[in-house]
């Protein structure tokens, strides 16, 4: 199955367009000024930045309803934004202060929301897809309709937990929605090298899964491949595999030379895929907004990430005290 076309017309209202186009500009600017703040050594430790693959979450956190869960690996700012998670908190859990969600002890890869559904963050590949299965299973042994969004990479693909999750998440059922970003790369390694066919969506066809391809630069065909899914699942016939293609702009983390593809090769993404700039221009050639409010959205979303910045400088550090805080023992 080859990727879908780009959506040419919208099938949502200018405001819903909209709405999307603020939700991925959002991510984009947090994640810059994220880089930022690294770069200027406020931000320890890992940070890998989302940049690039902002119409994944925007796209499914529209197709997903209130309850529903998430989880996704070290990869997870953009995630945490697009469920609703607070900027400030998130931005200050990354320079380690006491106003992040973690109390400035977990950073990047590291936070969570029970508020918002938001299971992690998880540093080790591909360890989020049993947990995923596991709040599955807890929802289905609830009754409660709920379905989770469990996202992994095209390296996590990889790993022999994935398949294990898959069997047991087929034989029972579960309410839950595989999905493989794939950004064709895993680090320094592209997909044509480290896996044996390219098309991963085929990959539960073992397990009686059923699995789908979609362009993952363009919001709407994410959005309405997530609804398919999440219908599938609150159907109760159990799992469904979503491959979104898609592409990250920065290297694998901060501190990735990115020596493994040419600059050409993310310039042309970035000038014919960008999945904001696609919104944009729909925005614009439908008569949905004007390039004046495209200009006040933008500025809106700066205050949000500057005042964010600005929470996480001035959070204080966390009190000695807290070291004995949050203790499984
Ligand atoms: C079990 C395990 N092995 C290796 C690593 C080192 N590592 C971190 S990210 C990564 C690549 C994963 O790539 P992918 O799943 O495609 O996700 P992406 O970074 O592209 O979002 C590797 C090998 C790790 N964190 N955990
Ligand atoms: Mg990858």
């Amino acid at each position: 199955m080859a990727a879908k076309k780009a959506t040419k017309k919208p099938n949502v209202s200018g405001d819903t367009l909209k709405e999307y186009y603020r939700e991925m500009l959002l991510i984009r600017r947090f994640e810059e000024k994220a880089g930022q703040l690294y770069g200027m050594g406020l931000i320890g430790g890992f940070c890998h930045l989302y940049i690039g693959q902002e119409a994944v979450v925007v796209g499914l956190e529209a197709a997903a309803e209130e309850g529903d869960k998430r989880l996704t690996s070290y990869r997870d700012h953009g995630h945490m934004l697009a469920c609703g998670m607070d900027p400030n908190g998130v931005m200050a859990e990354l320079t380690g202060r006491e106003g992040g969600y973690s109390k400035g002890k977990g950073g990047s890869m590291h936070m969570f929301s029970k508020e918002k559904h938001f299971y992690g963050g998880h540093g080790i590949v591909g360890a989020q897809v049993p947990i995923g299965a596991g709040l599955a299973f807890s929802d289905k042994y609830k009754g409660n309709n709920r379905v989770t969004f469990t996202y992994f990479g095209d390296g996590a693909a990889n790993q022999g937990q994935v398949y294990e999750t898959f069997n047991m998440a087929a034989i029972w059922d579960l309410p839950v929605i595989f999905v493989i970003e794939n950004n064709q790369y895993a680090m320094g390694t592209s997909q044509q090298r480290s896996t044996s066919t390219p098309d991963i969506y085929t990959r539960g066809a073992a397990f009686g899964i059923p699995g789908e391809v979609v362009d993952g630069m363009d919001v709407l065909a994410v959005k309405e491949a997530g609804e398919k899914a999440v219908m599938h699942c609150r159907a109760g016939k159990g799992p469904y595999i979503l491959e979104v293609k898609t592409y990250r702009y920065r290297g694998h983390s901060m501190s990735d030379p990115a020596k493994y593809r040419t600059r050409e090769e993310v310039q042309r993404v970035r000038e014919e895929r960008d999945p904001i700039e696609r919104v944009r221009e729909m925005l614009l050639t439908g008569k949905h907004a004007s390039e004046e409010d495209l200009k006040a959205i933008d500025k809106e979303i700066k205050k949000v990430v500057n005042e964010s910045a600005e929470f996480a400088k001035t959070s204080p550090l966390p009190a000695e005290s807290e070291l004995w805080t949050d203790i499984v023992a």
